[in-house]
């Protein structure tokens, strides 16, 4: 199963146009073992791909960990005065989603950036990137995509960059926009996947515990990823906004759908002296869950309802 793509077949993929090449990730199953060149847009990687927070820039702050903010800058700004967050000491990561829906994109992009904020890739921030580069190759801008007029090359270049997943190893936390595929590595992960995918199904014999993400289209049965994944890292991640808060032992999904009119959500993982003072080691042993590493969960409500619920 999973056969190995050869360097012509790479080759020959990346000549294709990008409508059927990004048609025909959707469909390839992880662990390929196929090394993308571009990102599922047919987009420059960032570099890295995937980025690790290292414990010396965590230092002795807390991480702070956003949900989707879809252009909700008012509610992002409430959640950090809950959270009482700290410039210089707290470090603040986003799990993507930064745009789009909502109706102030560029200005939730600058709050972000205003704090030092992380952003890791959503599909939302994919598409407008993509967006971006059409306009300036082409001189048509989508009207629903106006506010890319408002960034700034700083903004353009943070768009360029975020990265696909990123690793806090001093909490044993992992933090994707969509999710992962439960027993595949992260590395041989399909990129589309990481920003993408929401529900998995099971291949092969059950007993083999092998499965692959499912696409979108057409709707087919299968189980979220987060409630059969069974760590080490804790996973951190947002996209499922219909689901709410997920909170699974491995994984915590905290799209709470504050575009929608609902809550904007964070998690809160504690410096790493409160850590040693509980006597959690850092890095975690074992699969974290949020209670594991005295993870807390705070909200604040969104002012109004900016879109109707929908099932992207
Ligand atoms: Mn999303």
């Amino acid at each position: 199963m999973g056969g190995h793509l050869s360097k012509i077949a790479e080759t020959v993929f990346n000549l294709l146009p990008r409508k059927l090449q990004q048609f025909a990730r959707g469909r390839l199953a992880a662990g390929t073992n196929f090394k993308e060149t571009a990102t599922p847009c047919g987009l420059s990687l960032p570099s890295p791909v995937h980025a690790t927070l290292t414990p010396e820039e965590v230092g002795d702050g807390r991480v702070i960990v956003v949900g989707d903010v879809h252009g909700c800058p008012l509610e992002l700004e409430a959640l950090l005065d809950k959270c009482k967050f700290q410039q210089g000491v707290d470090k603040l990561v986003s799990v993507g989603d930064l745009v789009n829906k909502g109706e102030q994109s560029a200005e939730a992009v600058h709050l972000v950036r205003q704090h030092g904020g992380i952003t890791v890739r959503g599909n939302h921030d994919e598409m407008a990137l993509e967006r971006y580069e059409m306009w300036k190759k082409c001189g048509r801008l989508d009207p629903k995509y106006a506010y890319l007029e408002q960034f700034s090359a700083e903004d353009v270049e943070y768009f360029r960059q975020m990265p696909f997943s990123l690793s806090i190893p001093s909490h044993g936390v992992l933090v994707v926009h969509a999710g992962i595929v439960p027993g595949t590595p992260l590395e041989d992960h399909l990129l589309h996947d990481l920003i993408e995918m929401r529900h998995v199904a099971a291949e092969g014999s059950a007993s083999a515990n092998r499965y692959k993400a499912l696409p979108k289209f057409p709707r087919s049965a299968g189980q979220p990823w987060a409630n059969i994944y069974n760590g080490p890292q804790h996973v951190i991640f947002g996209h499922h906004a219909r689901r709410r808060l997920q909170p699974c032992r491995y994984a915590t999904g905290i799209d709470t759908g504050c575009v929608l009119g609902d809550q904007l959500t964070a998690v809160v993982l504690p410096p790493v002296s409160e850590l040693r003072r509980r006597g959690i080691a850092s890095p975690p042993t074992g699969s974290v869950t949020l209670e594991s590493i005295a993870g807390e969960l705070i909200s604040v409500r969104a002012k109004r309802c900016y879109k109707k619920e929908d099932v992207d």
